[in-house]
């Protein structure tokens, strides 16, 4: 297996799962700020030009955080990542989308590449101004729906933790101030992962 990853991109919510799992793997590593995803061969891999991206042993490959997420959850179900139960796996399914729909695509995406949404500087700042406030929404729903619990779906890890992990990790970018409990979840996470 190997994972298309950029060190600090939301494929850190990848790694995390993967070494969680134990499973060997692989990293082929992209600069994505020098553009290496939008090279020939990277986009003959991926015409997407994005990552996460996994190489499955099978060959195939798979894109999405959502549904890479998925896939290793049922292809090792001995990790316990994702409930068994249908309400469970909705609610986690809900959760994951939420993180990676709202607050990454319409929140920290508009904040840390404004370019790619709007022309001019003007119009650039106020789509910076736009993706703060749905990070600040989307961080205040993430805080009700972890509430007092250790992780977001209760006592134990589960996939919506490795997305959160990603977005929280990135919170120096966007400046918008996390508040104690997310704080302290963001530590807890962090402290699974061997980086
Ligand atoms: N919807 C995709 C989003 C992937 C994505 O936006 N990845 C970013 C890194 S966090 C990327 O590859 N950016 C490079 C680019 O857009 O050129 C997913 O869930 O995997």
């Amino acid at each position: 297996m190997k994972l298309f990853h950029a060190p600090g991109a939301c494929s850190d919510g990848i790694v995390l799962l993967l070494d969680i799992i134990g499973v060997p793997y692989e990293i082929h590593e992209l600069d994505v700020r020098k553009g290496d995803q939008r090279q020939p061969d990277y986009l003959a891999i991926n015409p997407k030009g994005k990552v996460p991206a996994l190489l499955r042993d099978d060959g195939r490959l798979l894109t999405e955080f959502p549904a890479i997420a998925f896939w290793l959850a049922r292809k090792y179900p001995e990790a316990e990542l994702l409930p068994t139960d249908p309400d469970g796996e909705a609610r986690a399914l809900e959760l994951l989308d939420f993180i990676v729909s709202s607050i990454h695509m319409r929140g920290t995406a508009l904040v840390q590449r404004p370019t790619a949404f709007a022309g001019s500087p003007e119009a650039q700042d106020e789509v910076k101004a736009m993706g703060r406030q749905a990070i600040e929404r989307g961080l205040s729903q993430l805080d009700r729906e972890l509430g007092d619990k250790k992780f977001l779906m209760g006592d134990r890890f589960s996939l919506p933790d490795a997305a959160a992990y990603y977005v929280l990790s990135w919170q120096p970018r966007y400046q918008v101030p996390l508040g104690e409990r997310l704080e302290n979840y963001y530590a807890r996470l962090s402290r699974l992962s061997p980086a």
